[in-house]
């Protein structure tokens, strides 16, 4: 996936364009980068600006939008009129998801587009925008209004939707005790998406945000599941956080933090699959994914409760945690040791039709029968290994499904294996 970033470069890496490319990086997509502008600033003071001719920005933008096929856009700092209408002209013919972030201010306090420019930046940039990112500060900027009781965030988001964005979301509005809630405005429907809040002054949250909304959005989800996906990577962002200048934490996020939120946004898909609830086995359904080079429970991360049914939902019980799936977990070690790209597992309710559809399907498919499983791996309770490995023992493929038809008073389980929690899902969509 190519994701293209429009916005300044910040030299201290924590926001703009370098921000960006590290935050694609980590959820494996490329990051292509036009320049806007460059700041001069570290951690602790923000120093010039210097905008980037039309000439130049306009031979970038032609470069990069004539050779790749980009999936989603996201526009940060565009600092002023030139730029704007620049930027405008080359992106006004795709129909590629666009994301606007409409960054002022930088946490140092430099800004980041020139009053006189903010006229031109509604003419212009938020009609591009598929969704608009502001913070409370930057909407009360761009409408130029400040939020109270009378001019609620509600009407702020109908104003800028006005201006011609498609979606709008308003970041930090309600800060409620340890939460902090972002106001949603679809095309007709609005809601609040809340999180924890982390109190902490950091330098680039708000840029992994965006990045993030554009890789999800780019990656088919709806507009209320990017924006779960931004805000969770996000708060990893922040809890991540690093001193790595004299002055303000920068946010960045780490491999392990990719891991988890890969699979959350994967859980999230699942439990909303049509009907899903009749593939919740008894003993309900953990999905795991875990690191490079498991070598124990501990390395791969589960649900530490189950994915249960009630009635006909399936809810989340429990948070992800390392070692918190055992059975699912051992199966994907098991595969893992054999075929070591096997990184994600989910196990689903054994049902005949189900079989019978992945047979017709062109799956790698083995099963083991709990029946023969000899006495002292009973006594040891290594079943699940055992009945695994006996499963794959002559498989040169790797396998997609293992499933085995129970045993007396033992429930019958199909297990699905995948690269990544996301092949999983893909496969889940093709057998039920
Ligand atoms: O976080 C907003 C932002 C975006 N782009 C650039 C920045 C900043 C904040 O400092 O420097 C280039």
């Amino acid at each position: 996936m190519n994701l293209l970033s429009i916005g300044g470069s910040d030299p201290s890496s924590g926001a703009g364009i370098q921000s960006d490319v590290k935050t694609f990086s980590s959820l494996n997509a490329y990051g292509l980068t036009v320049i806007t502008a460059i700041t001069g600033q570290n951690t602790s003071n923000f120093g010039m600006v210097e905008p980037v001719s039309k000439k130049i920005l306009k031979n970038q933008l032609e470069s990069i939008i004539s050779d790749f096929k980009i999936d989603g856009i996201k526009i940060g700092m565009v600092y002023n009129s030139e730029i704007i209408k620049t930027i405008y002209q080359q992106l006004k013919k795709l129909k590629i998801p666009i994301v606007v972030d409409p960054v002022v201010k930088s946490t140092t306090g430099g800004m980041l587009i020139e009053k006189s420019a903010i006229t031109n930046f509604q003419k212009f940039i938020i009609p591009l925008a598929t969704i608009i990112t502001p913070n409370k500060f930057e909407a009360e900027i761009l409408t130029k209004m400040k939020i109270n009781s009378k001019n609620t965030p509600e009407k702020i988001a109908k104003i800028l939707q006005k201006m011609g964005a498609k979606n709008v979301v308003i970041t930090g509005i309600d800060i409620k005790e340890n939460k902090v809630s972002d106001l949603v405005l679809e095309n007709n429907k609005r809601y609040f998406i809340s999180g924890k809040k982390i109190l902490k002054t950091t330098h680039g949250s708000g840029c992994i945000h965006s990045a993030g909304v554009t890789y999800a959005l780019a990656k088919n989800k709806s507009i209320k599941e990017s924006l779960e996906f931004a805000k969770q990577i996000t708060f990893d962002s922040i809890k991540n956080s690093k001193k790595v200048g004299d002055g303000i934490v920068i946010t960045e996020i780490d491999k392990q933090d990719q891991i988890k939120t890969e699979l959350s946004m994967a859980i999230n898909e699942f439990t909303k699959i049509k009907n899903i609830y009749k593939n919740i086995p008894e003993c309900q359904t953990n999905f795991v994914y875990a690191q490079q080079k498991p070598r124990s429970v501990k390395d791969v991360l589960g649900i530490s409760g189950r994915i249960v049914k009630a009635g006909q939902e399936v809810i989340v019980a429990g948070d992800l945690s390392y070692g918190g799936s055992k059975h699912v977990a051992t199966a994907l070690l098991t595969v893992n040791k054999k075929f070591p790209k096997i990184f994600s597992a989910i196990n689903l309710k054994y049902q005949e039709k189900t079989i019978s559809k992945i047979k017709k399907l062109k799956l790698t498919v083995h099963s083991y029968d709990r029946k023969i499983e000899p006495k002292n791996v009973k006594i040891k309770g290594s079943t699940i290994g055992w009945g695994i490995k006996t499963a794959i023992k002559n498989s040169k493929k790797s396998p997609d499904i293992i499933y085995h038809k129970g045993d007396f008073g033992k429930e019958p389980m199909i297990i699905l294996f995948g690269e990544t929690p996301n092949k999983v899902i893909k496969k889940i969509m093709k057998i039920i």
